[in-house]
């Protein structure tokens, strides 16, 4: 007796979004073959295209307001690539650096010293977040003390606080794709905002070449655009985003600086 398996493919369906682009994976599948017997063997052979997020399609970034605010569920990993901020004699400056995204109740420091010191391949904060939250940062720097004359915060005298989220400028916000920063130092023994991102551009060095998820965020300390001068490489920090499954509770903050930063006389704004 002769039995027959009627193999019937359905795969490729694929969903529009909202801007008309497939927003779901699509493939085919082939068989050799549209009726096989039971005890005998079948080709099959298929390819699958998975689309690429871009970061536009996981976060909305705000240009005026300097805010990056989650789309969906992400995980988010924050590194310090450098700090340029030095006087006239090329001394780096004391400068500090906090996070706080929107759904955590306090400032958290992921740097505080001088340039010299950045380790730029350190993770300085992770974390799995929820759609909605601004992933907000706050920056400043000393206008007195420097490498060679530090003798303690309390000592220091401060710029205002660079706070993402709070319309001061001062920040740019770069995605991949974008053209590479050509801000001049605003002297010449301090290292530009390019030169922080070398591994991060086009081999022509003209463009910003980083994951299709990730930002690029420039702050510089004390002035605001680059028509007043700003050069923008007094921070310079790369966020990662990765996508967790939208279901997943696991809402856990990993971030294991756990400074609760009393008695530094920020704001908690
Ligand atoms: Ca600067």
């Amino acid at each position: 007796m002769k039995q027959y398996l009627q193999l019937v493919a359905i795969f490729g369906f694929a969903a529009l979004s909202a801007n008309g682009q497939s927003s779901v994976p699509t493939g085919n599948l082939n068989v050799s073959s549209q009726l096989v017997r039971a005890d005998s063997n079948v080709g099959l052979d298929w390819s699958v295209n998975i689309p690429t997020k871009t970061v536009e399609d996981v976060v909305d970034i705000d240009d005026e307001e300097n805010t990056v605010v989650v789309k969906e569920d992400l995980k988010v990993e924050v590194r310090h690539l450098g700090s340029g901020y030095a006087n006239v004699y090329g001394w780096y400056g004391y400068v500090q650096s906090y996070a706080r995204f929107s759904d955590e109740s306090y400032w958290s420091t992921f740097f505080e010293g001088f340039g010299r010191n950045v380790n730029p391949t350190a993770v300085v904060k992770s974390r799995i977040v929820e759609e909605g939250v601004k992933l907000n940062m706050a920056f400043r720097g000393s206008y007195t003390a420097s490498e060679q004359t530090f003798i303690s915060v309390s000592k220091t005298v401060f710029n205002d606080w660079r706070v993402m989220g709070e319309d001061g400028g001062g920040i740019v916000i770069l995605k991949d794709g974008d053209p590479a920063p050509d801000f001049s130092p605003e002297q010449d023994n301090q290292q530009s905002a390019k030169s922080f991102l070398t591994p991060y551009l086009s081999d022509d060095q003209e463009e910003i070449k980083i994951g299709p998820m990730d930002v690029i965020v420039l702050v510089d300390l004390n002035k605001e655009t680059a028509e007043e001068g700003a050069d923008f490489q007094d921070f310079v920090i790369l966020m990662t985003f990765e996508r967790v499954e939208s279901d997943d509770d696991d809402d856990d903050d990993d971030d294991d600086d756990d400074d609760d930063d009393d008695g530094r006389g920020w704001g908690r704004r």
